[in-house]
């Protein structure tokens, strides 16, 4: 039976590589995002090999997300998979300087933008028993980092809130799955400092970082598995990528010039 997979955030990185990679499948795509002109760029690429339907829409509208998503034509109609990956960072600044506005946007795209997706789509998943909702956690929602403040805090909502759905859907056949990212070379760096390109291209500099079709090819995998395997969370990073080790301030050596190991 042919899929219909719905992808938020379709316009670049990940999503946009999940378009193509289920594109390939033949599935019946539904291609969700804000900027108009990628949309139908991508709606020409991959219509010789799938059914496509792009909706132009702001995960941040509830009442928007709510009509398009409950007026899908057919045959887009029955959703089988949703992959909730519309998101954002913005900004690294501490805490104490970083901007209320750029907190609510994060807040408002990568919570409340994916629980109207996941809101609108559950009933029919429940009525028909079947589906699976791949949400796009980070290794940002696992680990706290600088900088990463608000952001993390929307990706660990993201994961616990995966979970709660598990919970809530214990007796369906209905699977939900966390994919946590870490290092990967997408829009993400660019949108996260406005467009600062040079920032952007530093994060990367030196590493292999995990690309968008490495996540489009975990996420098939993950939805190819038999219907009795549900993938909870999947944490991956680059191999470049680690951990450091717990960051400890220590106060100046003219203070406690015999404790400060820094010193010796
Ligand atoms: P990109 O910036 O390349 O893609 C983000 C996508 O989200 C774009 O298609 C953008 O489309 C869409 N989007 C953003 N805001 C909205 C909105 N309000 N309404 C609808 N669509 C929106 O980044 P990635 O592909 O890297 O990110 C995808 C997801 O993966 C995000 O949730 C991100 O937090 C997460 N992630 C990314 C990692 C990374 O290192 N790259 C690592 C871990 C997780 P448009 O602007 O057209 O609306
Ligand atoms: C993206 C990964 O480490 O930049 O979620 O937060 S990170």
């Amino acid at each position: 039976m042919t899929q219909t997979v719905l992808i938020t955030g379709a316009t670049s990185g990940f999503g946009a590589a999940c378009a193509r990679s289920f594109a390939e499948q033949g599935a019946n795509l539904i291609l969700v995002g804000r900027r108009a002109d990628r949309l139908h760029a991508l709606h020409k690429q991959l219509s010789g090999q799938a059914a496509v339907h792009v909706i132009v829409l702001d995960v941040r509208d509830r009442r928007a997300v709510t009509e398009a998503l409950a007026s899908l034509p057919a045959p887009f109609s029955s959703v089988d998979l949703l992959i909730n990956n519309a998101g954002l960072a913005l900004g690294l600044e501490p805490a104490h300087r970083a901007s209320l506005d750029e907190w609510e946007t994060m807040i408002d795209t990568n919570v409340k933008g994916l629980t109207y997706c996941t809101r609108a789509l559950l009933p029919g998943m429940v009525a028909r028993n079947r589906g699976h909702i791949v949400n796009l956690g980070s290794v940002a929602g696992n680990y706290p980092y600088p900088g990463g403040n608000v952001y993390g805090a929307t990706k660990a909502f993201v994961r616990q809130f995966s979970h709660n759905l598990r919970a809530d859907l214990l007796g369906t056949r209905i699977r939900v799955t966390n994919i946590e990212p870490g290092l990967a070379d997408t829009e993400f760096s660019v949108v996260r400092f406005k467009g600062d390109a040079e920032r952007a291209t530093e994060v990367y500099r030196g590493t292999e970082p995990l690309t968008a079709d490495d996540i489009a090819e975990i996420i098939c995998w993950v939805v190819a598995l038999p219907p009795h395997v549900n993938v909870n969370s999947l944490e991956v990073m680059p191999t470049c990528q680690s951990w450091a080790p717990f960051a400890i301030h220590r106060e100046e050596e003219a203070a406690h010039p015999s404790t400060n190991p820094v010193t010796e």
